[in-house]
């Protein structure tokens, strides 16, 4: 039973870890729910089908008329700007394939277990974004010398850990204005779904998913630290109740497409004694791919595998990298597949789980269980 003062706490609460324990209860399943994982087979697409990229809602879905939608630029600019629809298409417009993850991607692992969104490793998905860069729009708006930072605010309102706001990110001006920022219109070519933003999003290549505002209608240039509780209170790496450094950019991560035929419930692999052509794909936020590695022994030795050299011209280059490598099979029972990235600034996937309160960048291992029978 929920009596008015398990919701007044509930409503209220603060972020809480889960005792050791303790199962995942009907409001991480009620989040689950609602905010689904990529299924990791469709790592074999390039490009995520919009319907399989993963997604991640707050509060509500809104719904906003892109007829009287309006985006307003304010704060420190030389103009405050309105701008409808039409006017924000008619600029010119540039397309980005984009691999987001939520920061919170791998949560539901860590012992002990933060308790929020209670994803396993799915959290993630590439799409083809479309639509204006952010530098285009604060340029005509004319930011001011004294600006520090800009904030994104979206039409979606709840109520967090007992704030009451709209869902609102900052960002440094130097990331807003790196030149790879977009507000979106477009994903896969076709107008943004409901779920994922519409009718404009901002898109920032390299950030994890709490950078990617949608449904986004208030652009405000500040001259101090934005102070939003999306940036000061969550997406924080905090051991206790310190205050913590920011969640930034993803961390390197790969993920395997899983061999073999699913048990329902337990989701145990089974393949077939035999050469397997394992792959899946890999990435980071900090610049590309140097190396994945793939153990076929829960951990003990490590192979290098093949990387995709990626597009040419590096159109591709904030999005996943495809890797491959050929599994012999030979001995029969149980084993564990994992695999594991490395990014050109060095660094690598942990083995061990990288703990923090919220769960956040959390970038150890994947593990795959799989059963070798003889066939
Ligand atoms: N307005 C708004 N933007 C938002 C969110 C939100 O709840 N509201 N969730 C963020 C988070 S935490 C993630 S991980 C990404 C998910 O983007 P997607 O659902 O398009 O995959 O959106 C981000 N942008
Ligand atoms: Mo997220």
């Amino acid at each position: 039973m929920t009596s008015p003062s398990s919701v007044q706490n509930s409503v209220s609460g603060p972020a809480r870890v889960a005792d050791v324990e303790e199962a995942v209860s009907l409001d991480e399943l009620q989040l689950a729910a609602r905010n689904h994982g990529m299924p990791l087979e469709a790592l074999r697409y390039d490009v995520t089908p919009a319907g399989l990229h993963y997604l991640l809602v707050h509060y509500d879905i809104p719904f906003l008329d892109p007829a009287t939608w309006r985006l307003a630029v304010t704060g420190k600019v030389t103009r405050e700007l309105t701008i409808d629809l039409a006017a924000l298409r008619a600029m010119p417009r540039q397309t980005r394939r984009v691999t987001f993850e939520c920061a919170g991607n791998g949560r539901a692992r860590l012992t002990p277990r933060p308790v929020s969104q209670p994803w396993l490793t799915e959290a993630v998905g590439t799409a083809e974004w479309t639509g204006v860069p952010l530098t285009a729009v604060l340029e005509e708006a004319g930011v001011l010398p004294d600006a520090v930072d800009v904030a994104f605010a979206g039409a979606d309102h709840g109520i967090e850990r007992g704030v009451e706001q709209d869902y609102e990110r900052g960002l440094r001006l130097a990331d807003a204005m790196d030149g790879e920022v977009l507000l979106a219109d477009e994903m896969n070519g076709a107008p943004l779904p409901p779920q994922h933003g519409a009718p404009v999003r901002l898109v920032a290549p390299g950030w994890y998913g709490m950078a990617q505002v949608k449904w986004l209608q208030r652009i405000t240039v500040l001259d101090r630290p934005f102070e939003g509780f999306q940036n000061v209170t969550a997406y924080r790496f905090k051991q206790r109740d310190e205050s913590g450094d920011p969640v930034t950019r993803i961390l390197p991560r790969a993920l395997m497409m899983p061999p073999g035929f699913p048990d329902f419930m337990s989701r145990v692999r089974i393949v077939e004694r035999g050469r397997h052509a394992l792959s899946g794909r890999a990435w980071s936020g900090w610049g590309p791919i140097t190396r994945v590695e793939v153990s076929t022994d829960g951990g003990t030795s490590w192979n290098d595998a093949s990387l995709d050299p990626g597009d040419p011209d590096r159109s591709d280059r904030w999005a996943w990298r495809k890797w491959a490598f050929d599994w012999d099979a030979l001995r029969d029972g149980p084993t564990e597949l994992l695999c594991r990235a490395t990014d050109q600034l060095g660094q690598v996937q942990p083995v061990e789980q990288p703990w923090n309160r919220q769960g956040m960048a959390n970038n150890m291992v994947q593990r795959i269980p799989v059963l070798v029978r003889g066939s």
